[in-house]
């Protein structure tokens, strides 16, 4: 079989809820499905630390944030270290990326491995942004979704033919502060977009950190609301009314990130090449859509931990197929590397879900995962810092609410507490059941896997919690 080519597609904070093939109850996405229809949708892959800078990293690398190093929004990637996008380049591909970094720049941190590149400056701007690229600054008028596709297109145009690719088109839609393109201004004008079920939680059941985080409806700022809060409304009304703002906006953002991947997804037809490339879409984390009453991410809640993945590549993946099990960020670098023939380094922590995509679950695949959160108290959303683990049915998260000297964390610490989830009774993770003692066999078990994760990837766990 020939090598396959690689379109890796990444957003940036879009959650699964808001995508038409997974069953999205607010928004409708054909192009995205497009992808979902001819191959597999993941239904349970997960981020290992909820925000961007971390999640890329541990995408790139196939290693845990505690040992690439990059466990925070404050902790540039270091450019030596082994990405996939390396690896595929000396064996042959041709490499780059378009969008969206944010691993640092300067010498030690610009991209590595790609024979092509720029990117966005930090979050970079929605309209007319500029890009860091080889030969400097470059400033391009237009809508970013749109700009990065383009450029996307253009280097494939003039790729060699002869040789496989490998392509990294990283949006910078649909993050904060969700600002759509004219074409797009519009929709959902006159429409309501439903609340989701948790939407009015009251965090009366949950740990102290729930409750002190800075991700409310009224958390929101002028900035991404857009327009002035309207006089005279009550506090719910108002909170509804926040919400309306933001789940739209959000959405018409989506909806341009859809029309372009339509675009990459027609251009690969109409250069026969469908057949030998592996297209995948992702994102860098979930996101809030008004669950919890929240936006942003960070938590180890299922919405925020939750990535989207969905895969088509022909020769292997079956189309219209679903995966429930378990895949994580770190596994795509050894998956990817594995599709198209070239050996996973062993220091890599990921394991190749290329047997998922070909239909065959392996007997000993991983049955939970490890998660981490560190930058406690960070000043934008005061989320404090949290790991645990998830299993099919449950998830237990220790606030271990430690700065511990992390860059962006900041004191004062606070008392450890505890959360179990049980998602088959209470999939909105409502209930915190830590203390009901039907659960105790279960939770003894849990903090062994715990401890069992950590050591299985060479983290640590806080003393005495
Ligand atoms: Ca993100």
């Amino acid at each position: 079989m020939r090598r396959p080519n690689l379109v890796f597609i990444m957003s940036d904070d879009h959650a699964s809820h808001a995508i038409g093939a997974y069953g999205s109850r607010i928004n409708r996405t054909p192009h995205l499905d497009r992808i979902a229809e001819a191959g597999m949708r993941f239904d349970a892959c997960f981020c290992t630390n909820s925000i961007c800078t971390p999640s890329r990293a541990a995408v790139l690398t196939g290693t845990y944030n505690h040992v690439n190093g990059v466990t925070t929004l404050d902790t540039p990637m270091d450019n030596t270290l082994v990405t996939y996008p390396k690896l595929m380049q000396e064996a042959g591909y041709q490499t780059a990326i378009f969008g969206k970094w944010h691993l640092g720049h300067g010498p030690a941190h610009d991209p590595t491995g790609f024979d092509d590149w720029a990117v966005l400056p930090d979050q970079g701007l929605y309209h007319d942004p500029d890009f860091h690229t080889p030969g400097g600054r470059l400033v391009v008028e237009g809508y970013a979704t749109d700009i990065i596709t383009d450029m996307s297109l253009e280097w494939l145009e003039e790729r060699d033919p002869d040789r496989p690719f490998a392509l990294m088109i990283h949006h910078k839609a649909p993050h904060r502060p969700w600002e759509p393109d004219d074409a797009h201004a519009s929709m959902y004008e006159d429409e309501h977009i439903p609340e989701p079920e948790s939407f009015w939680d009251d965090y009366e059941h949950r740990a102290t950190a729930a409750r002190v985080a800075e991700m409310r409806m009224m958390d929101l700022n002028e900035v991404d609301l857009k327009q002035p809060v309207p006089d005279g409304l009550s506090h719910d009304a108002e909170v509804a009314w926040r919400y309306q703002r933001y789940i739209k906006d959000y959405l018409r953002v989506v909806a341009s990130i859809d029309d372009n991947v339509g675009r990459v997804l027609d251009w690969l037809d109409d250069a026969g090449l469908t057949d030998d490339t592996i297209v995948v879409y992702t994102s860098d984390q979930g996101f809030f859509l008004g669950d919890h009453g929240w936006f942003d991410k960070r938590f180890m809640y299922e919405e925020s931990l939750s990535m989207p993945l969905l895969v088509r590549y022909p020769p292997v993946v079956r189309e219209g197929t679903e995966c429930g099990e378990m895949v994580l960020n770190v596994d795509f670098a050894s998956t990817f590397l594995d599709l198209a023939g070239i050996e996973v380094p062993a220091h890599m922590q990921g394991t190749s879900f290329a047997p998922l995509l070909a239909g065959e679950t392996p007997p000993d695949w991983q049955q939970a995962m490890y998660y981490r959160y560190w930058m406690h108290q960070d000043r934008d959303h005061n989320v404090w810092a949290h790991y645990g683990v998830r299993t099919h049915r449950h998830k237990l998260i220790c606030y271990y609410n430690e700065p511990l000297g992390q860059p962006g964390a900041r004191g004062p610490s606070s008392p450890p507490e505890w959360e179990l989830f049980d998602l088959e009774s209470d999939p909105f993770e409502m209930r915190n059941v830590i203390d009901q003692p039907r659960y105790e066999e279960t939770v003894r078990g849990l903090r062994r896997l715990l401890g069992e994760l950590q050591a299985a990837c060479g983290d640590e766990p806080i003393a005495g919690v």
